[in-house]
């Protein structure tokens, strides 16, 4: 049964955009007929594909508005989508605002006769950092409570969500994925002299750089770990904490060693000839950056924290400490990188871990969510 899905997502390089796009496109090649609604094209959305459709959200400035009502335009969006197109089903990634303006979109369609479920997928930072905020909490409970079902992208994402919010509903979890076999093709040569040395070990990180992802920690570690053998950091994303951080390398007088890249369509490639990650988080629901560096084959050295451990596996795709303990982090980075036979399993482990999170398998848990909630749905129409 191929159904009209509406998904609204963050359109920006963040893992939750990412995430609802590759999924939109997985279903889309599967047959069912996928619009996003979002106020700009995502970023992964760059190829045509059949079955997928790209609406803009408008937000007209006036005067009078200190703040442009993107929720009151999305939902508006969303009403006349649904309508023109008969979508039968919304899926919202980040509940902030997105889950709060489905939710409105839902009750005027309800009003015109259209009943269409939504579901919520909770992607981390709308749950540990903003939806916490005593002034968006309730808002943020309310429209979880009030989602047809909700899925969160890790056991530690549902375990906060239930810990900080009185939630009513059952939360699904729904793990991130990677298609491995999209990345196995997608280069033959890794291009490493890009960017390094040939005796150079190449490091990795990507984010957007801000405090939450401890990228000082990152500098650290690897400050350590040029003291000990020729390498190059290699930084990718962009956000406020960079001008600080151009600041320390040169501090630490290793300015020519790092290298940062900014916002890059080319993560793959970064990834292709990277020999090491590295991903220190204060919080992390899950970590896609890390699934992406694992399937490309490269060790991760992580912090613990919120999803981390169900991704980066100890010992086996890489390490994990506690956040900020930099100390072990460099240690256990220098153990694998030291050791070319070392470094090698730890490679091909990570590459094999990674394929837990096949697109292939993890795709059809949304599809089931999508058709219990059409059928729920149904059952409460008969029920009027
Ligand atoms: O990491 C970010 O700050 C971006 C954020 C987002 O919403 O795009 O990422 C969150 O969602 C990703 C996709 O589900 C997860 O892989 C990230 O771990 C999560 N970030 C945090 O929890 C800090």
């Amino acid at each position: 049964m191929y159904m009209k899905i509406a998904i609204v997502c963050y359109p920006t390089f963040g893992g939750s955009g990412v995430v609802a796009t590759e999924l939109g496109i997985a279903l889309a090649e599967k047959g069912h007929e996928i619009h996003f609604i979002t106020y700009k094209q995502p970023v992964r959305l760059q190829l045509l594909h059949s079955n997928v459709h790209y609406h803009e959200v408008m937000v007209p400035s006036y005067p009078l508005f200190h703040y442009q009502p993107y929720e009151l335009a999305l939902s508006s969006k969303l009403v006349n989508m649904a309508k023109l197109h008969e979508i039968e089903l919304v899926h919202v990634h980040y509940a902030i605002p997105h889950a709060y303006a489905g939710y409105m979109a839902k009750q005027m369609l309800a009003e015109e006769g259209i009943f269409i479920p939504m579901v919520t997928t909770l992607h981390g930072t709308d749950i540990t950092l903003v939806g916490n905020h005593p002034f968006y909490k309730p808002a943020v409970t309310f429209s979880i409570n009030n989602s047809d079902a909700v899925t969160s992208v890790s056991q530690s994402l549902k375990d906060d969500t239930l810990r900080l919010f009185d939630i009513k509903k059952e939360i699904h979890v729904v793990p991130n994925f990677i298609d491995t076999k999209k990345l196995d093709n997608s280069f033959s040569d890794c291009e490493r002299d890009l960017i390094a040395c040939a005796d150079e070990k190449i490091i990795t990180h990507i984010s957007n750089i801000r405090k939450v992802k401890r990228v000082d920690d990152v500098i650290e570690i690897f400050d350590r770990i040029q003291q000990k053998m020729p390498a190059k950091l290699v930084i990718v994303g962009d956000g406020p904490e960079k001008k600080s951080l151009e600041i320390l390398c040169k501090n630490k007088g290793i300015t020519s060693k790092v290298l940062f890249v900014g916002n890059s369509h080319e993560v793959d490639k970064i990834l292709c000839f990277s020999d090491m990650f590295i991903l220190p988080s204060e919080h992390e629901s899950f970590g896609l950056v890390a699934l992406e560096a694992m399937a490309c084959g490269v060790p991760v050295i992580s912090s613990n924290a919120g999803g981390l451990p169900e991704v980066n596996i100890q010992g086996e795709s890489g390490f994990l400490s506690d956040v900020g303990n930099v100390d072990e982090m460099s240690e256990n980075a220098i153990k694998i990188l030291q050791d070319p036979e070392i470094l090698l399993k730890f490679k091909k482990k990570a590459k094999l871990i990674a394929k837990r999170f096949e697109t292939k398998m993890i795709v059809p848990l949304y599809e089931d969510i999508y058709k219990n909630a059409l059928n729920g749905l149904s059952v409460k129409k008969n029920n009027l």
